[in-house]
């Protein structure tokens, strides 16, 4: 093989002299000013013989052929980029994975890395002897097959999913993103709407709840209002464009757009039509909240307007003063994003963020703002203001409003807090 110097190669890219010449203009100038000089030179784990302008070693034999991953996997060096399961908890029957949000860009969670929450374990299920029981307050109590489910007319949406206990009110809050706020995930949901499935049944008058409960070993149930199931609840059968994960309730759960991650009850097997909700474990000794004033709060469905910064994050590092893009996520259980302003002075003073195009309706919304640092100790931080005009609150604000029982629906405000030496930590650890 001849060595690739100022020859165009025939993927009509710039060769790597005219890059040179051309490189700060390609890039935007002030962005990388300075930047390329430093790519030139060799870090510690560099093979020289592998960098420009020689012909690195990947380009001298033929690659892996066709087939030799029937499904595919991540690059080995991505070995890293994995669900964060915390060792301080018992983590076998109640168990949480969280999504690496810190590693990852735009909106769509990976399947392999959709956070996972469950209470009674994973069951393997044979979508050939799983059923849906539907019965209750209906016309005609039926019992579906997952034949008979995919028959109906379907729909894709994109939806984030978020467990309400993300993080929950009790201190350590932990180090990165993930530890955060990674019990939430978003991904491209296929299924049935709920409401077409019902005309199916009819339902009588009186109808105001439905029970759904799950095919697991904790047989997880919850009592969802009519209205949201007349909306737009699903049931969904596909993720990103194949069939659920084992951890995300194949072969069907129930999918309730912005409501506590909770109530999507998983391996859906029975939906009860009910003039009065079920009060089960999951409504009342859990997923409600005390008070100060000794009442309790239940049945607190929306998961509110909340956004985080990704990048950079907790156990993250700037390489270098100069221009970062800070990017993050934000999301609500009410309706679209309508503004992120991020503040890099910690909270004295705002800027809009730019808003990535799609913003859907109860989606992650990737938000992105320019940034020059000065290389000084820093504290970054977003704050989300979705449709109804709601302003994600600080950490201080929650606290003072619902006081030390309080436990669910966290949705403050985290910084990060970024050090002369650009090493990011969490500000409200
Ligand atoms: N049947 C069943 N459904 C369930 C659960 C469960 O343990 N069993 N966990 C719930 C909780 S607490 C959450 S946050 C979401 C998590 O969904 P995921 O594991 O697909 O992320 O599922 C909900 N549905
Ligand atoms: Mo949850």
């Amino acid at each position: 093989m001849t060595e690739p110097t100022d020859v165009d190669n025939d993927l009509g890219l710039p060769s790597r002299r005219r890059f040179l010449r051309e490189g700060s203009a390609l890039l935007g100038g002030a962005v990388m000013a300075g930047g390329l000089a430093g790519s030139e030179a060799l870090a510690a784990s560099d093979n020289a013989d592998n960098l420009p302008p020689n012909v690195p070693e990947w380009m001298k034999a033929p690659g892996d052929p066709m087939g030799s991953q029937l499904y595919g996997t991540p690059s080995p060096f991505e070995k890293g980029v994995i669900k964060n399961i915390p060792d301080n908890l018992p983590q076998y029957l109640s168990a949480s994975g969280r999504t690496p949000l810190q590693d990852l860009d735009g909106i769509i969670t990976p399947n392999g890395l959709f956070y996972e929450r469950h209470h009674g374990g994973v069951p393997t299920i044979d979508p050939a002897q799983h059923r849906l029981m539907l019965h209750g307050l209906v016309d005609r109590p039926l019992i579906f097959t997952m034949d008979d489910i995919r028959r109906f007319p379907s729909e894709s949406h994109i939806y984030f999913l978020e467990c309400s206990g993300n993080p929950n009110y009790k201190k350590p809050y932990g180090k990165t993103a993930s530890d955060l706020v990674g019990l939430l995930s978003c991904a491209e949901w296929t299924g049935v709407s709920l409401k077409v499935v019902l005309q199916e049944a009819g339902l009588q008058p009186g109808a105001k709840w439905i029970v759904a409960e799950g095919a697991d070993a904790a047989a997880m149930t919850r009592s969802i209002p009519i209205e949201k199931c007349l909306e737009d609840a699903m049931l969904a059968y596909s993720q990103n464009g194949e069939r659920l994960r084992p951890q995300q309730g194949y072969p069907l759960r129930l999918l309730l757009p912005g409501f506590e991650g909770n109530m999507s009850v998983k391996w859906l097997r029975r939906l009860r039509v009910a003039a009065e909700p079920t009060y089960s474990r999951e409504e009342t000794s859990k997923y409600t909240d005390l008070m100060p004033n000794g009442s309790v709060r239940e049945f607190t469905f929306y998961m509110e307007a909340k956004s985080i910064i990704t990048r950079p994050s907790g156990g993250q590092r700037l390489s270098t003063p100069g221009f970062h893009e800070i990017s993050g996520i934000a999301w609500s259980g009410h309706g679209k994003v309508k503004r992120v302003d991020v503040s890099v002075d910690d909270g004295k003073s705002w800027q809009e963020a730019q808003l990535q195009e799609p913003v859907l309706t109860r989606a992650l919304t990737r938000f992105r703002l320019p940034w020059q640092w000065d290389g000084k100790p820093a504290v970054i931080q977003s704050r989300a203001t979705d449709v109804t005009g709601y302003v994600q609150p600080t950490l201080a604000e929650l606290l003072a409003v619902r006081g030390d029982n309080y436990y669910y629906h966290n949705n403050a405000i985290w910084p990060w807090r970024i050090a002369a030496n650009g090493e990011v930590s969490n500000a409200s650890a």
